[in-house]
């Protein structure tokens, strides 16, 4: 598969052209981000892990999604072309875009770039311009699997601030929890909220434990999922032991953003 390598002194990032999607992303040698074992790397479908690109709509929430049934947009899916490379010192960075624009689905007048920046962290952010003369709306996410030792050991802060999270399990809405964000079941939230900086603590309270610092931006929800033991048992590219080895937390436009002509958009995720 077509890929790049963003590369520091200590961190190296690598991006597949198909879906501008990250797969790796290392600092001091210390992969940062899970990718399946039997992810499908041909092109023929989205890449299981690293962090596919959700746009221009999240999930299921295009409107006609019963007719098309394509979840999470159409970009991850498809090649983009390199529309730029910037390196220095301190940073190495490179920006794609989509190639084929054609679809029937695709949002009049706006356009997607992503543009990923290695430095001291890992820098993604999601570019929706609108370059039309009519208003026109997305919704979208960068779904990073972020790699943990064994989810039982996984607890997330940064969620506190009193908010609601929609439960896609069951489409009801529950107040988020006050005590420690753990995971025992599938999980499946939409955090209502633009909370601006989140922690994966792995291993926690052993003697390894391990934080990840993620910083949002440009969001409106975050979005946690775990697909646990029966979902990933029927999932034909992740190993049925695998779901133990990530957590997604997806920095995401859910509630619709609205483009006026010559807006601009920036969706970013910052992994420390
Ligand atoms: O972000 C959570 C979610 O929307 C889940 O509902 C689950 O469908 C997951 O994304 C993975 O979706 P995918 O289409 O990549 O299998």
């Amino acid at each position: 598969m077509d890929s790049i390598v963003l590369s520091t002194m200590d961190a190296k990032c690598t991006v597949q052209r198909h879906g501008a999607h990250i797969t790796s992303y290392q600092r001091n040698g210390d992969e940062r981000l899970f990718l399946s074992q039997k992810a499908v790397m041909d092109g023929t479908k989205p890449i299981r892990g690293g962090i596919p690109i959700c746009w221009p709509w999240f999930g299921q929430l295009h409107p006609d999604i019963a007719k098309h049934g394509i979840a999470h947009g159409l970009v991850r899916n498809q090649l983009w072309r390199v529309t730029a490379r910037v390196t220095s010192d301190t940073f190495d960075s490179v920006t794609l875009q989509p190639y084929d624009t054609s679809h029937s689905l695709w949002p009049n007048g706006l356009t997607c770039q992503l543009k990923i920046t290695l430095s001291d962290h890992l820098a993604v952010e999601l570019i929706t311009q609108n370059v039309g003369n009519t208003v026109s709306e997305f919704t979208g996410a960068l779904h990073t699997y972020f790699a943990v030792d064994d989810i039982t050991k996984v607890h997330l802060t940064g969620f506190g601030a009193p908010h609601q999270y929609l439960n896609q399990l069951d489409g009801q809405h529950y107040p988020t929890p006050t005590d420690a964000y753990i995971f025992y079941c599938e999980t499946d939230r939409v955090h209502m909220s633009a909370l601006s900086e989140t922690t994966i603590h792995s291993n926690f309270g052993g003697n390894s434990e391990k934080q990840t610092q993620i910083a949002h931006a440009g969001h409106d929800s975050l979005v946690v999922w775990n697909p646990w033991i029966d979902k990933a048992a029927n999932m034909s590219d992740l190993d049925n032991a695998e779901y133990q080895k990530f957590v997604c937390i997806e920095t995401a436009v859910t509630q619709g953003v609205t483009l006026q002509p010559n807006d601009t958009h920036i969706l970013k995720q910052m992994i420390y």
